[in-house]
């Protein structure tokens, strides 16, 4: 008996010891799981071979991958055991980013559910995943029985700036009945123009200036909302407001560019599951009834809005309204060769709301007030008005002397909203079909009994709705002014393309000022979904030229005959930073064939010397001190043919590695071969046997090219950096560099080992320098490295945005070598942590960045003559940590003498510097300087 309860209690002993073993080897299961180029369970989502990415727990245990599994299913419940879809089976491998579907084919409309689990080092199974789902949008234009509907405003014969045709905006409504109580509704929609859809008087979203912006001769984007919660048995009303946008407004050049001036239309499908199991479908067609006599009279995306309240149509967009007296409308089959293709990146919203806002002046019945901010989006206005009163709203990005509007450069964009009163008391107001570039806002024409308030004024912030990536701070106040000023460059420019500027007659997407920004970009914001959504336009644009000519910007709303050096590269060198920094082969694949048409396009150019294009360059452009005058000098001294041959050499170069990364073995050869040729023809037709550039005015981005580019031979290369060396030391430590030759200064001298000399120019105070502009109060990147001066004023020529991102491009310099974080592998899969202090300008830095694997940082300070370094390695990485002072008899890792373990290996270590490669982890070094 005795015996049979030892033997009992042994028993449960035994059971609870392997329960509880068990349940410390518990591996915890992946966790930001994500789609493609990072979306988050997506209802109407592009892509039906979509790639699937997770990310590892940060924790002691995890290290890194050694298998994972992915499975996918039609329905929730059939996971994880039984994915009727796609079962990826345990695959040994390490890839935790970007895996390829492989499963039965996807269509329209399809709601899919995945779960992933990997394996860690010691071969442990973690946990399945939470299951994560996403819903496909309309793929085919077969899917779409809608019709483009709207009325004809083109015949309304509306003559704005530069009498260019405007359109009346529209309210089109059409009233429904619902059989029973809804289970289930999407609504698909898009506009030849830009519209905001309301259902049942309710607004179905808070997207900006949807559907964005494409080539629209190519394709249209086309949203999807979830709209189950919006409707109701019985009586229903789906309704739009429609403007001009940027597909039917003067940003399109109306060059019979999009269908000879067409009127806006939109069109609109909503899908309908009922109670009953029954499908009802709404469509846009020509049962839809339609006014031009509601409250926004005009819209444009460079001049403004005019609202009229008196206009005001109360419950227009309720099932209660009667719209007979409206409109019949015109409709319009869809087109086959225009591609109806759900949107691929996050649309535009509103992101902050700047309060902090002051009054500059008061006048009689004119305010000025200022947001301290230059910014991108609307205003929102809340103002006492008396009826019938015209509330005026002017924007500038800075003010003149006397504290009136500098405006000269917004050039012919108006830029102004007006507001009618409808009733005396406080309006408030929000502009929706326009956008702005300002930092200060006028107010005339409220109530003269009013004294105004800074509370009047709010500034809401809006660009494409992705997140902040990364951080860099330091212990400089300007350099944290430039990184501010950086980022806001990039916020107020990234509004659905990529734009060279936000407030001017221009906002276009500059194929040259996107190739310059893509890393840096890349870095601070998660874009990678935006610069693909925009390759595609690009390539998409490309393909109208046989030759391969990639046009300057990108929706090519220019329709010009000629391709840029600098700027067409946008097509290799965008793609390829993204693999970079992202690991994501796709991008690499989709751009492949437009990559190598562009290089084609150089070969053509080749008339009179071999391997010298003879084309069209902007050059360096905006270079500082140009030898020729005014606009002629725009390009800089760098001439235009080593600018060609330089980027020729370049694109073919990149290819060659892109062939590699592909496995496409003879196009790698191919392309090496005709890089090497080039950069053999650039150095011996613009460089003598001293490696001095043949031209009499030198230019630093001449010297940068060949060096960067890996144009020269490794004689002339040490030649041509003492070149460089010496125009650098004639400029007084000061730029010479426009938008090429800028981003590419600090790479180059980072190489030379020239560290102390680029801090010197980096921390220059007079122009041309970064921190000029600061000094003169800019809260955004300039166009020019002397757009503005207190003593000078504005630069003469009227192209001069004080909101440009290109010489913002030092930021990716910023993050990988003063805070010290890089990419050393695609997508960060190996980091490399190796920070450059300088001692004279800073006592710390610190860069994050959310990389595909999870956050890495790397903070150091010097404090007590001694240098810290703290570092986070995210899981399923290692990282080379280069520690830049000591050696590894000094160095202390969390407080105690280092030495190597499993998670730190010492890779060398000499008088003055130790390197050491790092497991993931959290890790804190300290030596003596
Ligand atoms: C200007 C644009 C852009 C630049 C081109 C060459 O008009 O603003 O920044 O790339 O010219």
């Amino acid at each position: 008996m005795i015996q049979k309860s030892i033997l009992f209690n042994f028993c449960v002993v035994v059971f609870l010891v392997t329960i509880l073993s068990c349940a410390q080897e518990i591996v915890e299961k992946p966790q930001e799981l994500t789609l493609s180029e990072g979306f988050k369970n997506p209802t109407g989502f592009y892509n039906a071979k979509p790639t699937f990415s997770w990310k590892l727990p940060v924790s002691e245990q995890i290290k890194s991958q050694s298998a994972y599994q992915i499975v996918v299913a039609s329905s929730k419940e059939l996971l994880p055991d039984n994915a009727d879809l796609w079962d990826s089976k345990k695959q040994k491998s390490t890839q935790s980013t970007f895996v390829k579907y492989q499963g039965k084919a996807l269509k329209s409309r399809q709601k899919v559910y995945w779960q992933v689990r990997y394996w860690n080092q010691d071969e442990k199974a973690s946990d399945w995943s939470e299951t994560n789902y996403f819903e496909l949008g309309l793929l085919n234009n077969s899917d779409w029985q809608a019709q483009w509907t709207g009325l004809d405003t083109a015949k309304d014969s509306i003559k704005g700036v530069r009498k260019f045709l405007m359109h009346r905006p529209q309210y089109l409504r059409k009233g429904f009945e619902l059989a029973s109580d809804v289970v289930s509704a999407r609504l698909y929609i898009t506009a030849k123009g830009v519209f905001d859809v309301h259902l049942n008087g309710k607004d179905v979203s808070d997207d900006v200036m949807t559907p964005g912006w494409t080539p629209y001769n190519h394709r249209i984007e086309t949203l999807t909302y979830d709209v189950t919660e919006l409707l109701q048995a019985g009586k229903n009303a789906l309704a739009v407001e429609l403007a001009s946008g940027w597909h039917s407004g003067r940003i399109s050049r109306g060059r019979a560019l999009y269908e000879n001036f067409a009127s806006p239309k939109i069109l609109c499908q909503l899908e309908v599951v009922l109670k009953d199991g029954s499908k009802q479908t709404i469509v846009s067609d020509e049962s839809w009834r339609g006014t031009t006599n509601g409250p926004i009279r005009l819209a444009s995306v460079y001049d403004g809005e005019v609202y009229d309240a008196n206009f005001e149509i109360p419950n227009w967009n309720t099932a209660a309204f009667d719209d007979s007296n409206w409109k019949s409308v015109e409709v319009e089959a869809i087109a086959k060769d225009v591609k109806l293709a759900q949107k691929r990146h996050h649309i535009v919203k509103n992101q902050i709301v700047l309060n902090d806002v002051e009054i500059v002046s008061v006048k009689e019945n004119t305010s000025v007030f200022n947001m301290k901010q230059n910014m991108v989006g609307v205003p929102r206005v809340k103002v006492p008005m008396k009826k019938g009163d015209t509330l005026k709203i002017r924007f500038s990005e800075m003010l003149l002397k006397d504290n009136t509007f500098y405006t000269k450069n917004y050039r012919s964009a108006k830029s102004t909203d007006y507001y009618v009163a409808a009733k005396d008391g406080v309006v408030e107001y929000v502009p929706k079909f326009t956008f702005h570039g300002f930092q200060f806002l006028e107010l005339s024409g409220y109530d003269k009994n009013a004294k105004p308030e800074a509370s009047w004024v709010q500034g809401i912030v809006q660009h494409s709705n992705f997140e902040k990536n990364g951080t860099f701070t330091s212990s400089h106040d300007k350099l944290n002014q430039l990184q501010s000023n950086i980022t806001w460059g990039l916020r107020d420019n990234f509004f659905d393309v990529p734009t060279d500027c936000p407030q001017r007659d221009e906002r276009l997407g500059w194929t040259g000022d996107a190739q310059v920004i893509a890393p840096t970009a890349l870095f601070n914001y998660s874009t990678h979904a935006f610069w693909t959504a925009w390759l595609q336009s690009l390539r998409e644009n490309q393909s109208e030229h046989k030759n391969g000519l990639v046009p300057f910007i990108v929706p090519d709303v220019l329709q010009n005959k000629n391709g840029g050096s600098g700027w067409g590269d946008a097509c290799v060198i965008v793609p390829w930073d993204i693999y970079n920094i992202t690991g994501d082969v796709t991008v690499l694949e989709d751009s492949y064939e437009s990559a190598k048409k562009w290089v084609g396009y150089y070969q053509s150019k080749v008339r009179k010397k071999p391997y010298i294009p003879i084309m069209h360059s902007f050059g360096d452009w905006l270079q500082p001190y140009p030898s020729k005058s005014l606009k002629k000098g725009n390009r800089g001294d760098t001439p235009k043919e080593l600018i060609n041959t330089a980027y020729f050499a370049h694109s073919a170069h990149l290819i060659s590695k892109i062939a590699g990364v592909l496995g496409k073995t003879d196009d790698e050869k191919k392309y090496a071969a005709l890089y090497k040729a080039v950069a053999n023809a650039f150095e011996n037709e613009f460089f003598d046997e001293n490696g001095k550039f043949k031209q009499e005015r030198q230019t630093q981005t001449s010297y940068l090219l060949g060096i960067y580019l890996e144009l020269f031979q490794p004689e002339t290369k040490l030649k041509a950096q003492n070149h460089l060396l010496e125009e650098i030391k004639n400029a007084d430590y000061h730029l010479g560099t426009g938008f090429l030759g800028t981003p590419i200064l600090p790479k180059v001298l980072d190489d030379m080992g020239e560290i102390d000399l680029m801090y010197k120019i980096l921390f220059k105070e007079t122009y041309p320098s970064w921190f000029y502009s600061i000094n003169q109060g800019a809260t955004t990147m300039w166009e020019r490295w002397n757009s503005f001066s207190k003593e000078g004023g504005y630069n003469s020529q009227s192209m001069n945005s004080l909101n440009h991102y290109a010489y913002g491009a030092i930021g990716q310099w910023m993050y990988e070598r003063i805070a010290g974080l890089a990419s050393l592998a695609p997508g960060y899969q190996k980091i490399r942590i190796a920070p450059l202090p300088n001692t004279e300008f800073l006592t710390s830095a610190s860069a994050s960045v959310k990389t595909p694997y999870g956050k890495a940082s790397s903070s150091w300070k010097i404090e007590n003559d001694s240098f810290k370094l703290d570092v986070v390695i995210p899981p399923g990485t290692s990282a080379e940590v280069h520690i830049p002072y000591g050696n590894k008899d000094n160095l202390l890792e969390n407080g105690s003498i280092f030495t190597e373990n499993s998670n730190l290996k010492l890779m060398s270590s000499d008088d003055n510097s130790v390197i050491i490669l790092a497991e993931p982890g959290t890790y804190n070094f300290q030596t003596k300087l």
